[in-house]
């Protein structure tokens, strides 16, 4: 992110609105991700070491941790919390419209101030104040300079936190978004001491023996279409419940189908219930997911996007797939 004056201005409001607040959320976004709650977390620490009740800055839980994020500093922050307090000062972070909140989308108005932390295109000025930066690899890389302009520390624990955020965010530092930029962030942070080794278990190297078997399951599904150009694969609630699993277990599902040679769009359908069908979409060169996912209300980036069709699946896979041979060169 480029510190111009007028991002200066808007982080200069953020922190006068820290300074003055008396309780302060922070939260991400519904289903959350690596960069999601590594930025709730990096920020959270950060802000918790400069108020003098630190218990004023509460990290709310949208939704269920994955199991992959549980060993980062400071989770058991993160906590349910009661929506009848008052809320002086509201932060999302990698939420790209109040929406991504789910049930907790009523905050952004019972909220006296609401500041906007995001990197998606899509994003749309929904707070007071907007550090927005579509071209930020993460939202943890915005979160970084954020905290190097205010001159807060970036410890051990919160450069763990951005690490993930910036490595889970740009698939291992290997999508388009990865520029010098993260990279020279990324270096930053491993200079911290940051343990690699130990992230990488726990991120990586960490599924569990029924999210590989719903995995296996789901591949049975596979199907190929405009010239095994488009990948396709679904899990049923049928598929879920055969492996003892979750439906947030298809984490990485969709990018495994998209690494195909011939694969430009991969697309997964998750039956959420009987009419209600969410798609994640992954392209490799050219084709704009975002753009496809709009079309069904969705929205994301250029090369991973998702939207909701409420269908049964198979009226929503012939949608989708009409959509995306729409936009397939
Ligand atoms: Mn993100």
């Amino acid at each position: 992110m480029i510190m111009n004056s007028k991002v200066k201005n808007e982080v200069n409001k953020l922190i006068n609105f820290v300074n003055t607040s008396n309780n302060i959320y922070i939260a991400s976004h519904v289903n959350p991700d690596g960069d999601s709650i590594g930025s709730e977390l990096a920020l959270g620490l950060a802000l918790r070491k400069i108020k003098r009740d630190k218990d004023k800055v509460k990290l709310l839980a949208i939704d269920k941790t994955p199991q992959n994020l549980k060993f980062l500093p400071g989770i058991k922050l993160i906590e349910e919390v009661n929506l009848e307090e008052n809320i002086d000062l509201l932060i999302t972070v990698d939420c790209s419209d109040p929406d991504r909140l789910n049930d907790y989308r009523e905050m952004i108005d019972k909220a006296e101030n609401v500041i906007n932390i995001d990197h998606h295109k899509s994003n749309n000025y929904f707070g007071d104040v907007n550090i927005v930066d579509p071209k930020a690899s993460s939202t943890g890389e915005i979160i970084y300079f954020i905290l190097e302009y205010l001159g807060l520390e970036i410890d051990e624990d919160i450069a763990t936190c951005l690490y993930v955020s910036l490595s889970t965010d740009t698939g291992s530092f290997k999508y388009d978004n990865t520029t010098s930029i993260t990279h020279n962030i990324a270096s930053k942070l491993i200079d911290k001491g940051i343990n690699i080794n130990d992230i990488t278990v726990n991120v990586y190297q960490n599924r569990p023996l029924v999210k590989t078997k719903l995995f296996i399951e789901s591949l049975n599904s596979l199907e190929l279409h405009h010239n095994n150009k488009v990948a396709i694969i679904c899990v049923t609630q049928e598929m879920i419940k055969k492996c003892n699993a979750q439906i947030e277990d298809i984490d990485g599902f969709v990018e495994f189908i998209r690494d195909i040679d011939t694969v430009e769009v991969a697309c997964i359908l998750k039956e959420l219930s009987n009419n209600e069908i969410k798609i994640g979409l992954r392209s490799k060169k050219f084709v704009d997911v975002a753009y496809i996912a709009s079309k069904f209300g969705g929205g994301g980036h250029t090369k991973a996007s998702g939207c909701t069709i409420y269908e049964k699946i198979e009226i929503a896979k012939e949608k989708i797939l009409e959509e995306i041979k729409n936009n397939l060169r």
